[in-house]
């Protein structure tokens, strides 16, 4: 037994989402998302595929819940598909009772294999019907009660059924990528050689904001109308990487290092706990980032019955000299992955931005901790890509030692957080249970600790990663 431990009753398991695993974008009346849309647009995606097959979980849920009771899984985080739930997404729209039925099959499915479902509301796919009425996220008095009402029929969908719910997974990369750099859906941007449409000085900013308020709607109606009959809890997952300063003994890289943290997490964090951004965001942005009402503050302030977790490397961040651009997101800083000394902070993976450093792990989530009061943390995603494993022959893509190593790592990290840190840490959902559709990435990078095969009739092969995870935390969580 390692001195650090995770508490008896750690919750683990791993994570998926809707867009990235489903498939079957138009059965049982489900209709277009905004990643439907994205992905017919020539260029968006790296190898001009899409999410109309991916690991057809939408007609495999006995197999993929065969997989997480083979890895000995607690949990299973994954998202619903608005589109399959209110297919145009409205509160006025008609709701698909073939969609519901489908989760709420699965839920109950899950329970019979012994395994607790956590949902996330919101990854990333918001029904088309949506962006094309009203533009979305951009227009949040629309947004947030259409968001209300999506929350509410899912709610009373599933009842007591569901104790873990997450309203919004990485509203950051909803909010950057979506209407910044414009890479993910709806590709909005300044950049008028990608996008026709958007401005990235002030959309992102928008966007955040109206998650932020949506976020507060749905959990005030969660616990005004459900949680004491459901007893269930809710939250928002936010992502974030660790921060080194580039030169250590340069207060202007240290100072910059953390502002990074605040552009990344405390931008939905700080109003979370605190009801209010972080002075560094509205020093830099001004008036383009929105003022909240008192009422908004009233809904936001205090809505997270748990802090969702997302993480998976670290950066260097080195100051800039020169004023922020206006399109700047990162709080006007480079961002590297070599130091002044000359460490690099971690092997490369498949994912340009992705080095594992698991002490980083450590170090985020004790920050978080000491900056939030100490709140219950559940980490809903951690994992990552292997340089140069799509092209291995299928032998030695199952034995994915590196990324056997990633886990060992940061579970020890975490655990360390717990037992010496003090950390409240209940949960961890590994990122992924199966390689699935990366996004603007396509299909040439895998997280999975279950190779699909999308050539075969997307037959599963479980990697080395899915029979050691299990061990790891065998070896932490505490029995008594
Ligand atoms: C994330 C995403 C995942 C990604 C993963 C790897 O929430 O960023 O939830 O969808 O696939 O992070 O890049």
């Amino acid at each position: 037994m390692p001195e650090s431990y995770l508490p008896k009753g750690f919750l683990w398991g791993f994570a998926t989402a809707s867009y990235q695993i489903e498939g079957a974008p138009h059965e049982d009346g489900r209709a277009d998302s905004i990643w439907d849309v994205h992905c017919r647009i020539p260029g968006k995606i790296a190898d001009g595929s899409s999410g109309d097959v991916a690991c057809d979980s939408y007609h495999r849920t006995a197999e993929d819940i065969a997989l997480l009771k083979q890895c000995g899984a607690k949990a299973y985080r994954f998202s619903l598909s608005w589109s399959r739930m209110i297919p145009l997404g409205g509160r006025n729209d008609p709701v698909n009772e073939k969609g519901i039925q489908h989760y709420v099959k699965f839920v109950d499915d899950l329970h019979a294999a012994g395994i607790e479902p956590m949902i996330t509301l919101f990854h990333w796919d918001l029904p088309d019907g949506l962006q094309k009425r009203y533009g979305g996220m951009l227009n949040k008095d629309e947004f947030v009660k259409d968001f209300e009402n999506y929350a509410r029929v899912c709610f009373m969908a599933f009842g007591a059924k569901v104790k873990y719910w997450i309203t919004f997974n990485e509203p950051w990369c909803s909010s950057i990528l979506g209407f910044s750099t414009g890479l993910f859906a709806p590709g909005r941007t300044s950049d008028r050689s990608k996008s026709a449409e958007g401005d990235s000085s002030t959309e992102p900013w928008i966007a955040g904001h109206s998650f932020l308020i949506a976020h507060g709607a749905a959990v005030k109606a969660y616990r005004d109308d459900f949680k004491a009959k459901d007893g269930g809890q809710i939250g928002i997952t936010l992502n974030g990487d660790w921060t080194e300063p580039w030169d250590p003994n340069d207060p202007a890289d240290v100072e910059a290092a953390t502002r990074k943290l605040e552009f990344a997490i405390s931008w939905f964090g700080d109003p979370i706990y605190f009801g209010k951004y972080p002075d560094s965001m509205r020093k830099q942005l001004g008036n383009r980032l929105p003022e909240f009402t008192p009422e908004e503050i009233a809904l936001v302030k205090g809505s997270n019955d748990f802090y969702g977790m997302n993480h998976y490397c670290a950066n260097y961040i080195k100051h800039k000299e020169t004023e922020p651009e206006p399109n700047d997101f990162v709080g006007n800083l480079e961002i590297l992955m070599v130091n002044k000394a000359g460490d690099i902070i971690g092997p490369e993976t498949q994912s340009l931005w992705l080095r594992p450093y698991p002490l980083g792990f450590r170090k985020l989530i004790k920050w978080l901790s000491d900056r939030y009061g100490g709140p219950t943390f559940y980490v809903t995603e951690n994992g990552t890509s292997l340089k140069g494993e799509n092209d291995l022959p299928l032998d030695q893509l199952l034995e994915d030692d590196f990324r056997c190593e990633y886990f060992r790592g940061y579970i020890g990290a975490l655990a360390d957080a717990h037992a010496i840190d003090g950390v409240d840490v209940r949960g961890y959902m590994a990122w992924s249970l199966l390689d699935n559709f990366e996004w603007a990435e396509g299909y040439e990078t895998r997280f999975g600790v279950t190779f699909v095969d999308y050539a075969g009739d997307q037959k599963r092969y479980p990697k080395k990663s899915a029979k050691v995870i299990g061990s790891i935390f065998d070896q932490y969580i505490k029995k008594e």
